[in-house]
C-alpha cells in the first residue's frame, strides 16, 4: 500500500513504524541513515544487519524505480545504537508527492530515531571539490518549490506546520563528524526537482545563490526530520562537477561508478561518526 494522498501522513509513519517493530523484533531504533545513491555501497561497512526487508513491506513507500536505490531497510547495532538503514529514498523526480518523499524518515523518527543522517550524490558547483569527495552539508536551498509540511495541518501532538529551520543541519552533529574527520570540508547543497540535470545557465544561478553542491534530493526529508524534532547530519559525495564545469556533461553511470569508489572511505566515516556520538 502506497501512502493515502487524503490520509494522516503521520499516522501513516505511525504504522509503519509498528511494522517495523514487529518484523524486525526491535521495538525502537536510535538513529537512521538514508544512504542515497552512491552511498549505499557503504552499507556493509556499517556491520552486519540483523534484519533487512523491502521498505515496501512497511506500507506508504512506493516501488523504487532508480537504478543504485534497492529500496531496503536494515537494522544493525553499532556502537550500542540501534541503527536503521534505508538502502535508497524516494524522489520527487520519480512522480511522488512530498509526504511520499519524507514517509522513510517520518517512519524512522515514529520508531524512536531522535537523529537522521541524511546522504546523497551531488554535483559540485566549485572546482575545488573534487569528485569522490565528501562534504558535511552546512544549509541547504529548498528550490523544489514544495514543503512536506504544506496540506492539512499537523496533528494534535505535533510541533505546527511553521518549522523554524535556523540550525537545520545540527552545527553539534557537524562538529562530532569534523573530530572524526577534520579534513571534511562544508557547503550549501541546493535541492532541485529534477530529473534533468542543469544548464549551464542554471549552474551559474546557483554558484550566485550561494549554492556548492546540487542535487535531487534531501532538503524536503530534512525539513521533515527537523519538523519532528530530531536532529540532522547531511552528507553529499560530490560524484561530479555541474554542468559545464567539467569535461563534458553529467553522466548517471558516473555517479554510481564514483560512489562505488568511494563506498569504502565514506563507510569508515558513517561509522566512526556513529562510534563518536556514542
Ligand atoms: I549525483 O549535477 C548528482 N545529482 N541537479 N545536478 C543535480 N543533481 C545531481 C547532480 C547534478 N549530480
Amino acid at each position: 500500500m502506497t501512502l493515502d494522498p487524503n490520509g494522516d501522513p503521520f499516522a501513516a509513519a505511525r504504522r509503519s513504524a509498528a511494522l517495523l517493530a514487529e518484523q524486525s523484533g526491535q521495538d525502537r531504533h536510535d538513529l537512521a541513515i538514508v544512504l542515497g545513491s552512491g552511498w549505499a555501497p557503504a552499507a556493509d561497512g556499517l556491520g552486519t544487519a540483523s534484519f533487512e526487508l523491502p521498505v515496501t513491506a512497511l506500507g506508504g513507500f512506493p516501488r523504487p524505480t532508480v537504478a543504485g536505490h534497492t529500496g531496503t531497510v536494515r537494522s544493525l547495532e553499532l556502537a550500542g545504537l540501534r541503527v536503521l538503514v534505508f538502502l535508497g529514498r524516494v524522489h520527487l523526480y520519480e512522480g511522488h508527492s512530498p509526504a511520499t518523499v519524507v514517509h522513510g524518515v517520518r517512519t524512522a523518527v515514529a520508531a524512536g530515531c531522535t537523529t537522521v543522517v541524511l546522504t546523497n550524490a551531488a554535483g559540485g558547483l566549485r572546482v575545488e571539490n573534487p569528485v569522490g569527495r565528501p562534504l558535511l552539508i552546512s544549509d541547504h536551498l529548498n528550490l523544489t518549490a514544495m514543503s512536506p509540511l504544506s496540506g492539512a495541518p499537523p496533528p494534535q501532538g505535533y510541533n505546527p506546520r511553521f518549522v523554524d529551520l535556523t540550525d537545520l543541519y545540527s552545527a553539534r552533529l557537524r562538529s562530532i563528524a569534523l573530530r572524526v574527520d577534520p579534513s571534511l570540508g562544508q557547503g550549501v547543497y541546493a535541492g532541485l526537482s529534477g530529473p534533468h540535470y542543469e544548464t549551464p545557465a542554471e549552474v551559474a544561478m546557483l554558484q550566485g545563490l550561494g549554492a556548492d553542491l546540487v542535487g535531487m534530493s534531501t532538503v524536503l526529508e530534512a525539513i521533515a526530520a527537523r519538523h519532528l524534532g530530531a536532529e540532522v547530519l547531511g552528507l553529499s559525495l560530490v560524484t561530479n562537477l555541474a554542468a559545464g564545469l567539467g569535461h563534458g556533461g553529467v553522466e548517471h553511470a558516473q555517479v554510481v561508478a564514483a560512489g562505488a569508489a568511494a563506498a569504502p572511505s565514506v563507510g569508515s566515516l558513517l561509522a566512526g561518526f556513529l562510534r563518536a556520538l556514542s
